[in-house]
């Protein structure tokens, strides 16, 4: 009866403040946290997600939903709220363990962990382009299956973000290429709270940040008071209103908002506001002085979305239901790609190089090739370079490019964007029904490296085409030849890095790649030309999927051990023969992956490594790091311990060590010196 009373305004009012004081609460009972930014964005996240956002608790993976990315993922407290509130299965006890060991409710916002979460966020910036991503998904997706009066694919994607978030240049990037893409179901909401951690944003960030989006193409609104719900609300509406491009919305507002004592302060960033202080602040908030965590059950009534999101999902099932009677081809590749799942033809399609044996071709060069096959049963494998296709080997011919006026191509241009296309294929994975690949100079994966580990952390199924993969890119010199990268794409916990040695591990590499549905795989290819491995003769390179196999043993028990990976397999090959020749029983082993080898019984490792065979000759061009773990710590290491240089490529693989004398050479000082 009571409830009947109260005006909306004061509604909107108490559940604005539950918001705040769940937030100043469960931080203040963690002892660690940031109240600030979730106490100045919850009248924004209160109407976003109760009047807005289209969604489902109980349905948190429904195809249709809005996407809703916390890109400031230190604002995490905000988003378990709305989740906790709207009905989300996030109880209020969850809430109170707040960053406790295996909550739900980590420090920040984790894929897979709580219902509702859309991505992993933290490293500021990153969600701006998942969000980025999946706009673009939205985009493809609608192109390509919805058909008129069926719009099975119809949503926006809402990233919040904050100064931090505009400070990072991955913004700068995603930004642009989504105002050149004109997504126009793509809905920022920027907290211009002017607080970031040192202090004041005018000590480092004075830019015109509506004039900065103006020139991305973007349309550009301010909210004067983001502590206002309705004014809030109309450009939220306005936003949705335009049709051509992406809509950021400058909200002012005032971090910690409603503390007496902190409001408008760095201090409320990232500390808990202290005991007093949320006493005071709840005073001034005029809500419960009595209880934590206390949410009357008029702010229950009104967040919940549960009758509104399961109606929802009534709606979409029912259209998908006709969708299906009249579009039966396409509903049931609808299924197939939002699975994940592969066809059933997809092996029988990947390129075998059986009438190439004996010829050369460049790694980048077969992973062109099997690319453009697969994509033919792949219909939404999508991607693309960043500004290499050409030399990356990315671009699926005859097909599209994606684009403002044709969302229904497959090859993305990233432009010169390393960072955000890291991003973005994060995105385009976790809207789901796509499998997304993006290549660059591998030298130039450290420019996506945070996006790699993101991809990583949250075992999406991204592919990475990485080529010019050593010293041999030669002319272009050190700048562009790595030499760390690969140690450094190993130590990325649930990354699977594959440098096949010809072309046929290159095709077995992508089907590795396509087959693997829990974390992201780089392929690791070659600029020059490599000898197409005879599979008539030599162990079938689909073993490459065992990360590691015996190539070629000159008798049964080796005197010796080569390991090499890449293009230096050739070169191992022409040694074998040579030491053949000596009278010298060597085994080489053709070990692409360090992860699919590692992740074999270890009987098999040991069938492949021998480890009663002391000598042993790593031949790798890259730093030695990790080796030593399946060469033991005496092998010689035919490796890169110094940059390299400006010159054709094949004389730095001589003056480097990379030659068949040179590794002959060394397998008979090992010998010697296990002798
Ligand atoms: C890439 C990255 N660099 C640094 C940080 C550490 N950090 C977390 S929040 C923050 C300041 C963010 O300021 P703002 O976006 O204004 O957030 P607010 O102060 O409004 O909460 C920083 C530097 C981070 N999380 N990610």
């Amino acid at each position: 009866m009571m409830n009947e009373a109260i005006s909306q305004t004061d509604k909107d009012r108490l559940c604005v403040n539950t918001i705040r004081t769940l937030t100043m609460d469960a931080i203040q009972k963690a002892n660690s946290g940031h109240p600030g930014a979730p106490m100045g964005l919850a009248p924004a996240g209160y109407v976003l997600w109760t009047q807005f956002l289209k969604h489902s608790p109980n349905h948190t993976f429904w195809p249709d939903r809005d996407r809703f990315v916390l890109s400031g993922g230190h604002a995490s407290m905000l988003l378990y709220s709305l989740l906790h509130l709207t009905g989300y299965d996030l109880s209020l006890e969850d809430i109170q363990s707040f960053r406790q060991w295996k909550s739900k409710t980590p420090g920040h916002p984790e894929y897979s962990v709580t219902p509702g979460v859309e991505t992993s966020t933290g490293p500021l910036g990153q969600g701006f382009g998942n969000a980025v991503g999946m706009a673009m998904a939205e985009k493809f997706l609608a192109a390509k299956y919805n058909r008129p009066d069926f719009s099975i694919v119809d949503h926006y994607t809402y990233v919040m973000c904050g100064d931090g978030d505009l400070m990072e240049g991955i913004s700068s990037e995603a930004a642009s290429l989504a105002g050149h893409l004109g997504l126009s179901k793509l809905i920022c909401l920027y907290d211009a709270n002017k607080i970031s951690i040192e202090g004041s944003t005018d000590i480092a960030f004075t830019e015109n940040v509506s004039g900065r989006f103006k020139a991305y193409n973007w349309h550009v609104q301010t909210v004067e008071d983001g502590n206002e719900p309705t004014a809030i609300a109309q450009a939220i509406a306005a936003a949705k209103e335009e049709t051509n491009l992406p809509s950021i919305i400058i909200m002012n507002t005032t971090i910690a908002c409603g503390s007496p004592n902190k409001q408008g302060c760095a201090d409320a960033h990232g500390a808990p506001l202290g005991e007093e202080e949320v006493r005071l602040t709840k005073e001034c908030l005029e809500c419960s002085l009595d209880e934590c965590f206390y949410v009357p059950e008029i702010v229950y009534e009104s967040c919940s979305c549960k009758e509104k999101g399961d109606q929802r999902v009534h709606d979409w099932q029912a259209l998908f239901h006709e969708y299906t009677q009249q579009f039966p081809d396409e509903s049931k590749e609808w299924e197939l790609i939002m699975s994940g799942k592969l066809p059933e033809d997809f092996s029988d399609i990947l390129p075998d190089f059986k009438d190439k044996a004996g010829e050369s071709i460049a790694t980048r060069a077969a992973s062109g090739i099997t690319l453009n096959a697969v994509a033919k049963v792949l219909p939404t494998l999508i991607g693309g370079s960043a500004d290499l296709a050409p030399s990356n080997k990315t671009f699926i011919n005859d097909i599209n490019e994606f684009q403002k006026d044709s969302y229904d191509g497959r090859n993305i241009r990233f432009g010169v964007r390393e960072h955000a296309m890291g991003a973005i294929l994060n995105g385009l994975a976790l809207h789901r029904g796509i499998r997304p690949y993006g290549g660059t100079f591998m030298v130039f994966s450290d420019y996506m490296r945070p996006a790699i580990r993101m991809a990583a952390l949250m075992e999406l199924p991204v592919i990475y085409v990485f080529t010019h993969d050593s010293i041999a890119v030669g002319e272009d010199g050190p700048t562009h030849q790595p030499v760390e990268q690969l140690a450094a794409l190993r130590a990325i916990p649930g990354l699977t890095v594959i440098r096949p040695a010809d072309a046929t591990e290159t095709a077995q590499a992508w089907k590795v790649a396509l087959r693997k549905q829990d974390g992201p795989t780089a392929l690791i290819l070659s600029r020059q030309k490599l000898p197409i491995i005879n599979r008539d003769i030599y162990p079938s390179a689909s073993q490459l999927s065992r990360g590691a196999y015996v190539l070629a043993e000159t008798e049964k028990n080796p005197q010796a051990i080569i390991l090499a990976t890449g293009s230096e397999i050739s070169i191992a090959m022409s040694a074998v023969k040579s030491l053949s020749e000596k009278g010298i029983a060597v085994r080489l082993v053709s070990l692409p992956s360090f992860e699919l080898l590692e992740s074999q019984a270890r009987a098999y490792i040991d069938e492949i490594l021998l480890p009663h065979v002391k000598p042993c000759v790593v031949v790798e061009a890259g730093i030695p790091m990790g080796w030593r773990k399946f060469s033991g710590s005496k092998a010689s290491f035919i490796c890169m311990n110094s940059f390299g240089a400006s010159a054709p490529g094949g004389i730095l693989q001589e003056y480097y060590g990379f030659t068949s004398e040179n590794i002959v050479d060394c397998v008979i000082d090992q010998l010697n010196k296990f002798a």
